[in-house]
């Protein structure tokens, strides 16, 4: 397939400063007309051909300021619209009409069909599926819609902006008309027609503007929908708060799908999400759905400004509004729930997923510089990495400054298509500081490694931190340059308290942040009378792997007493970790691991602390990952191996803890009305971890069922769901519980998800056998996203022992069923194979077959260019 680069860009000949679509509405057939203003840019002087996108598109008329155009004068694939000879004046009105068959559309790209529902998909080259444009995100164009369709069949029509008239039509067809003033690129296009029901609201701005708010669900699903309305009113008032930014059309609109290819889409004025993402309440969903369905309501209401109003000039750029926006949202969770906590979870989300993306062979930089197929950088690394980064300058600058820095972007770019450039500009004008090394973030890939020793003299009272970074290479990039990594520290005393320091040689700290931007760097503290223990990136300052020479006690002090809540989890973290690893490798060398009374002890007293939030306590004994753990290790992975050591410290810190779980337990228990707030959630998540420690112990399949069947919400029942299925596979009680559920929910495909990732998640040997059963139960789809990414995804990126069985019967399962997928829809099929991406990590009979696996896939004939792109990559 073709490469896009970086450098290739160059702005387009022609413009269109507006754009008329007319749609006659009808599942098999939809007539599109397009009455497209284009206009010569400016400066060139000389006529020139006119080239359109189009992806299978069927022309049905073509007309040049009223004329039918010769044969002669156009050439029209389903991909492509050439005009050869453009009227000379170079401003002239381009009719395209074109005829589409959404119920055929099974890519869920461009105008599709989902549960009755006309509904479009455009980022990032969606829209040309729907008419021939000029579909990149620098062409910005003031659209009108204008949808007809039977009144009965679609009684709803929205479109953009804000309602301009509706009416009816003859013989039972209606329409309505859309008006976007704010122009914008065909990205953003969105149009939704059909039946269903709506709550509404209302938002005063700042600046005393009406907004009407409108979220639209299934009919019957209305009181699923409320708290993502609360979550948009938040979100609204948030962004005026914490960055100045007020609303600007007279309608915000979300619209509820259930077929959707991601998560959600910041259309202007109609946003349209994924189902999981809006409906909500406590019976079909947990506490982690109420979390998502806020952030990812944040997220694209924050668009509106990073995305919409400032958009980017090529998909090169995608992290400026990808990257920002998350950066936005997390800082909302933050000042919503508690920021310890969230940066915990986002610092875990981004290690599960950046990380091995950035030290396997699909790494990229934030800012790629090369792309065969765009749907496959929407990535971790774009979105989290990006975030990471937009974070660092704030770190550097001080929040003060940042924010003059966002207010000057947000003037100077409004209305443009803008570069990483720009922003980065923005920020060194309102600062004064060269930002061109820190610049490597967005343009180098790979995760930086600090190595660091430390030294204390007590007779000069000197304390001396010794840092020296490396970037491993990555794919096309051998070599590195060295970056500026600012890292966040605290020379912790004997007391637990930060302790103050003289001078700090080097010039380089400020903040409390360490500035390194060489190879190797010495900073000397003075004054420093004993020994500080050194905690260091603090709250994840800079998105780095650490090597620091750091004693087990120094360890368990900072777990114990850091006043940086995110380096105290670290700490403890790290300790379960070496502690896995030590498990893990006394396994294959046929012994018994054994753990230190120190580390199960903490674990208890951690449980205990009243001084920490319930929710922290969760994420503290909840033990890393078995992917977590292999990427530690990062070579010659035995997944089982693996499990049975992580196993072995549960079973040790439940067995030393038992009685103070168990009491802790009980007492966790709440009663009275749900709430879903985020002190609540807290203490069901750290029940529900203490529940998995105690199914260990004896009797534990009892106390688990006795849980599921006391659950009066959906975090309890999946909670206890997940421990029988996992910990008490094939127990009469998981069977009766499993059962139990599927009698329940079968009608709710959002809650039957969980049931079937719960069961593709079940480690061991039989998942394979298991997952494949799944696939035929009758509310499994393979052609819905939702249901693909729970029974198929959650197997292959969240069953460590399952997925990677030493037989390779989970690749090869894996691998039919990615292909089955890919013949409808190739970029969920893509997605899906990124599973496969740490495979030369493992040890080398499963590398062999997981290998296998993948050529088997590149062999097959007609594969998509997005399947292709994903494992030509891995396999390179
Ligand atoms: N911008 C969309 C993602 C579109 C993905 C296209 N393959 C959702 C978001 O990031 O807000
Ligand atoms: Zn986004």
């Amino acid at each position: 397939g073709q490469v896009f680069r970086l450098e290739d860009y160059r702005p387009s000949d022609y413009l269109i400063p507006r754009t008329e679509l007319d749609f006659r509405l009808g599942e098999d057939s939809t007539r599109v007309v397009a009455r497209l203003t284009i206009e010569r840019r400016a400066g060139i002087d000389k006529p020139v051909q006119l080239e359109l996108d189009g992806d299978g598109l069927t022309m049905r008329r073509i007309e040049i300021d009223g004329e039918a155009v010769d044969a002669a004068d156009f050439d029209a694939t389903p991909d492509r619209l050439v005009i050869y000879n453009p009227p000379a004046s170079g401003r002239f009105t381009l009719l395209i009409e074109t005829e589409l068959a959404p119920s055929r559309n099974e890519a869920l790209m461009g105008l599709y069909r989902s549960s009755n529902v006309y509904c479009t998909q455009c980022e990032a080259e969606g829209f040309r599926r729907i008419t021939y444009f000029l579909d990149r995100p620098d062409i910005l164009s003031v659209y009108t819609v204008r949808m007809e369709a039977q009144r009965t069949e679609a009684p709803l029509l929205l479109s953009n902006g804000n309602p301009v008239e509706h009416g009816d039509l003859e013989d039972g067809w209606h329409y309505a008309v859309w008006h976007d003033p704010f122009p914008k690129p065909s990205y953003l296009f969105a149009l939704v027609a059909g039946d269903l029901g709506c709550i509404k609201d209302r938002f005063v701005t700042a600046s005393g503007k009406q907004v009407e708010l409108g979220i639209y669900v299934e009919h019957g699903k209305e009181n699923q929908a409320g708290y993502a309305m609360d979550a948009l009113r938040r979100s609204m008032t948030w962004d005026e708060e914490v960055f100045g930014c007020e609303y600007d059309l007279d309608v915000f609109n979300i619209v509820a799908v259930s077929d959707f290819n991601m998560g959600a889409m910041e259309n202007k004025g109609l946003n349209i999400f994924n189902d999981k993402y809006v409906l909500a309440d406590e019976e079909t969903a947990t506490d982690i759905d109420f979390a998502n369905i806020e952030a990812i309501i944040a997220h694209e209401y924050f668009h509106n400004w990073t995305g919409n109003r400032i958009t980017c000039r090529d998909w090169f750029q995608l992290c400026l509004k990808e990257g920002l926006t998350v950066f936005r949202d997390h800082e909302f969770s933050a000042d919503q729930r508690s920021r310890p906590v969230k940066r915990i979870a986002e610092v875990r989300t981004l290690r599960a997923h950046q990380f091995p993306e950035d030290q396997g062979p699909l790494a990229h930089p934030v800012r790629p510089r090369r792309y065969r197929e765009i749907n496959n950088f929407y990535t971790p690394t774009v979105y989290e990495k990006g975030s990471e980064v937009v974070r660092m300058i704030r770190t550097i600058l001080g929040a003060e400054t940042f924010r003059r820095g966002m207010d000057l972007y947000l003037e100077r770019h409004d209305g443009d298509a803008a570069t990483i450039e720009d922003f980065l500009q923005v920020f060194e004008d309102v600062s004064g500081r060269d930002l061109s090394q820190f610049a490597l973030w967005y343009h180098q890939a790979g995760t930086p490694n600090l190595s660091v020793t430390t030294r204390h003299n007590a007779a000069t009272a000197e304390f001396t931190i010794e840092v020296e970074q490396s970037v491993p290479p990555t794919p096309s990039e051998s070599r590195k340059r060295l970056m500026h990594i600012p890292l966040a520290f605290g020379l912790v005393g004997s007391d637990g308290k930060d302790m103050a320091y003289g001078g700090a040689e080097g010039a380089t700290v400020e903040y409390g942040v360490i500035h390194v931007r060489k190879r190797k760097h010495v900073v000397t503290f003075s004054g420093v009378t004993e020994r500080p223990v050194l905690s260091l990136n603090r709250g994840f300052s800079a998105p780095i792997t650490l090597s620091i020479e750091q004693r087990p006690e120094d360890q368990i002090f900072l777990a114990s007493h850091d006043s940086d809540a995110f380096s105290r989890w670290q700490a403890f973290n790290t300790l379960l970790t070496d502690a896995i690893i030590a498990a893990f490798r006394n396994f294959l060398g046929g012994k018994q691991p054994k753990f230190g009374a120190e580390l199960t002890g903490l674990a208890g007293r951690i449980a205990v602390d009243d001084t920490l939030e319930h929710a922290f306590r969760a994420l503290a004994l909840a033990l890393p990952g078995e992917a977590d753990i292999a990427r530690e290790i990062g070579k010659n992975i035995d997944p089982d191996a693996i499990f049975a050591g992580r196993e072995a410290l549960a079973r040790s810190i439940a067995e030393a803890n038992a009685g103070v779980f168990s009491q802790l337990y009980d007492e966790l228990l709440m009663s009275g009305p749900f709430s879903p707030d985020a002190a609540s959630a807290g203490r069901r998540a750290l029940r529900n971890t203490l529940l998995d420690y105690l199914a260990i112990l004896p009797d534990g399949a009892k106390r688990a069922s006795a849980h599921f069947a006391s659950a009066t919400n959906m975090t309890d029942r999946a909670a206890a769901l997940a421990v029988l299925a996992h910990r008490h596979a094939g127990s009469a009680e998981a069977k009766a519980a499993l059962a139990e559920f599927d009698k329940r929910y079968r009608g709710d495909p959002l809650v039957m998800d969980k049931w079937f990732m719960i069961q593709a998640t079940a480690p061991g040997a039989g998942a394979v056998d298991a997952v494949r059963a799944l696939t035929e139960h009758p509310a499994f789809s393979i052609a819905n996203p939702n249901r693909v990414r729970s029974l198929i995804g959650g197997f292959a990126s969240a069953n460590q022992t399952g997925f990677h069985r030493a037989d390779g019967a989970g690749y090869t399962f894996f691998t039919e069923t990615v292909l089955t997928v890919e013949k409808r829809n190739p970029q969920v099929a893509a997605r899906l194979a990124t599973a496969l991406r740490s495979w030369r990590s493992l040890e080398p009979k499963r590398q062999a077959k997981a290998r296998d696996a993948l050529l088997a896939i590149q062999a097959k004939e007609g594969l998509s260019a997005d399947l292709r792109d994903i494992i030509e990559r891995t396999l390179a």
